[in-house]
């Protein structure tokens, strides 16, 4: 599929996307945000692919949803377009592990993309925010909901309220972010995840991403009922008879995915 604002590169089982509006910092408008889920969606459905990476530039991984796009619309516009609503809905749908390689500015939208994937490697450059209130608008795709998860009430308030950005040493300590590392690095080591990832067997790891992500939704003894439900379906696999006979035996699990 062609793509004009997002580059996509598929190697040794991983599904590298880079957002590419170097004009304007990333800035996720209807274009990019539809390439972006079209080609998740590709990548989720592809049995050459194990993990995904998104990434920006060196500068902006994200910064925002575009302003120029959304500076002209009423409310009836975006109410009837559910504005960000099909962006929030197709990443959330992918079952594949994603991982948010963040340098430079993740800002508004950009954020909350980043918050969206599974997990966040940020390079010792990231800065992140949620600046909506300077437009005049709030958080729309995450920033007041899954923010407050991450780094709780006080800081999430302050992000959200002040617009002041954050940055990879103080996302790291709020636990916004699981890494940090040199920016120079950041490809490296995401792709190294990824390849850590994609190593596992597919089914287990699909499976841990859909019981961490239910820790969002439900009370804990939902929760703690679901992963044991999850965790006893393994043993119906063979990846995990393949995996604790490797233990056993002192050697490398060979996991077929079945
Ligand atoms: N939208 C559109 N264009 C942008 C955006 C944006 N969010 N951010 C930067 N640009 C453009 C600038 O207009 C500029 O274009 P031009 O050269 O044509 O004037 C170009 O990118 C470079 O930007 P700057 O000259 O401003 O670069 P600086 O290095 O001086 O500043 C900043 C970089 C700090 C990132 C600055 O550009 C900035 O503050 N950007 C806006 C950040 C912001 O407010 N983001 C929130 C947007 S609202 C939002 O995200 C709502 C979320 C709702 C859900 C979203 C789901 C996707």
């Amino acid at each position: 599929m062609a793509f004009e604002t997002i580059i996509v590169e598929i190697e040794d089982h991983i599904a590298l996307i880079k957002l590419n509006r170097p004009d304007a910092m990333n800035a996720l408008n209807t274009q990019l945000l539809g390439e972006l889920c079209d080609a998740l969606e590709d990548a989720d459905g592809n049995d050459k692919v194990r993990c995904i990476i998104i990434t920006g530039s060196d500068k902006a991984f994200a910064a925002g949803a575009d302003i120029k796009e959304m500076s002209a619309m009423s409310y009836v516009d975006v109410f009837n377009i559910n504005l960000f609503a099909d962006a929030n809905d197709r990443v959330s749908a992918i079952r594949k592990p994603i991982i948010a390689a963040v340098a430079g500015y993740a800002l508004g939208g950009g954020c909350e993309l980043a918050m969206l994937c599974d997990f966040i490697i940020a390079a010792d450059t990231a800065k992140f925010g949620q600046p909506e209130i300077n437009l005049g608008v709030i958080a729309g795709l995450g920033g007041s909901q899954r923010l407050t998860r991450f780094v709780g009430k006080s800081k999430s308030m302050d992000m959200n309220l002040t617009g002041r950005f954050m940055d990879a040493e103080e996302a790291e300590r709020a636990g916004l972010v699981s890494r940090v590392v040199p920016a120079k690095k950041l490809i490296e080591e995401a792709t190294g995840a990824a390849q850590k990832i994609a190593e596992k067997s597919q089914i287990t790891a699909i499976a841990a991403k859909e019981v961490v992500n239910r820790s969002y939704e439900l009370p804990l003894s939902e929760g703690m009922l679901f992963e044991r439900r999850v965790f006893h379906s393994m043993f119906a696999t063979e990846d995990q008879k393949e995996g604790m006979a490797a233990f056993l035996e002192k050697r490398a699990a060979q996991f077929r995915d079945k």
